[in-house]
């Protein structure tokens, strides 16, 4: 039953092709921009303040990554979050290497109090960041902490009133009192640079096609997985570069037969 429901919204998507504003950083963009046209949605990346708020207002989704923060972008991130908020878009935030510096910290603070996230997506060290808790962390990649990940998305759910989903070899998404796990993906995605950028901003194009947001999340999840599962299985053994171009054929090309047949979706009680 879930798993057909993912199908659909994978079709609806494609169908709906809907407009994603990403305000994100100078590595993932084009990555990015390449991955949403590949799935169906339709990528714009606009930073300047004086047309921020337009563009949000007329997303679909909007999607705030801090991977290579300055001024002007925190600047822009909060014009087009309050935007999106007043003209109703969801906006999906994506605190890439919160806990590494003090500056990358305090910015994902003040970003989850001054804009209200429909999700927040990151791997487990970020999320506890921004939460005020303490993770093991180098840079953007999470460390191995041994902390519960399924408690700490529901603290950080709660605490800041947003879905929470915390990725890595299982992903984690909740809205502090419905869960899902999802257990695709492969290990050949942390090869990869931006794909955590890029699982957000897929996330972004699932939620402007449903108001529910966590299933929407949890589908986007799961076709994300299944797409990087059948990319490896065709390239894995050639390495990260092969991987990186057949991941975005197979977003184009993963069927919702598919996605129903290799898709795990837990619900947890
Ligand atoms: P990090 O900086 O910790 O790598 P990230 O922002 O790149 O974080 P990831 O947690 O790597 O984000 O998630 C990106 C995708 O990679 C997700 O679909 C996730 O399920 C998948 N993934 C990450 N690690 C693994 C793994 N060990 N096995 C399978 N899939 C994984
Ligand atoms: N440095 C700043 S942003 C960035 C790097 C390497 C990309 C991070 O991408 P992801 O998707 O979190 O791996
Ligand atoms: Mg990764
Ligand atoms: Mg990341």
């Amino acid at each position: 039953m879930n798993m057909e429901r993912v199908g659909q919204l994978l079709e609806k998507v494609r169908e709906a092709n809907p407009l994603i504003h990403n305000i994100t950083n100078v590595v993932v963009t084009n990555f990015t921009a390449n991955g949403l046209l590949a799935l169906g949605a339709s990528p714009v990346m606009a930073y300047a303040k004086q047309e921020v708020a337009d563009m949000a207002g007329i997303a679909g989704a909007l999607v705030l990554n801090m991977g290579t923060l300055d001024e002007q972008v925190v600047e822009a991130m909060l014009i087009a979050g309050k935007s999106a908020n007043d003209h109703g878009v969801p906006v999906l935030f994506d605190p890439v290497g919160a806990g590494a510096t003090p500056y990358r910290t305090k910015t994902a603070q003040t970003m989850v109090q001054e804009v209200k996230t429909a999700i927040v997506r990151g791997n487990a060290a970020e999320i506890s960041h921004v939460i005020g808790e303490s993770w093991e962390i180098k840079g953007v990649d999470a460390g191995e902490g041994k902390g519960d990940v399924v408690a700490l998305a529901k603290m950080a759910a709660k605490k800041l009133g947003t879905i929470v989903a915390i990725t890595g070899k299982v992903d984690v998404i909740t809205d502090g009192e419905r869960t899902y796990l999802i257990r695709n993906g492969h290990p050949i995605l942390t090869k990869v640079t931006g794909t955590g950028c890029l699982l957000t901003s897929v996330m972004g194009a699932f939620a402007a096609v449903d108001d529910d947001v966590l299933f929407a999340g949890a589908a986007a999840l799961v076709c994300y997985g299944v797409a990087a599962e059948q990319a490896a299985q065709k390239t894995a053994e050639e390495g990260p570069g092969s991987f990186q171009f057949q991941f975005l054929n197979e977003l184009a090309i993963a069927t919702p037969d598919d996605v129903r047949r290799k898709g795990v979706l837990e619900v947890m009680e």
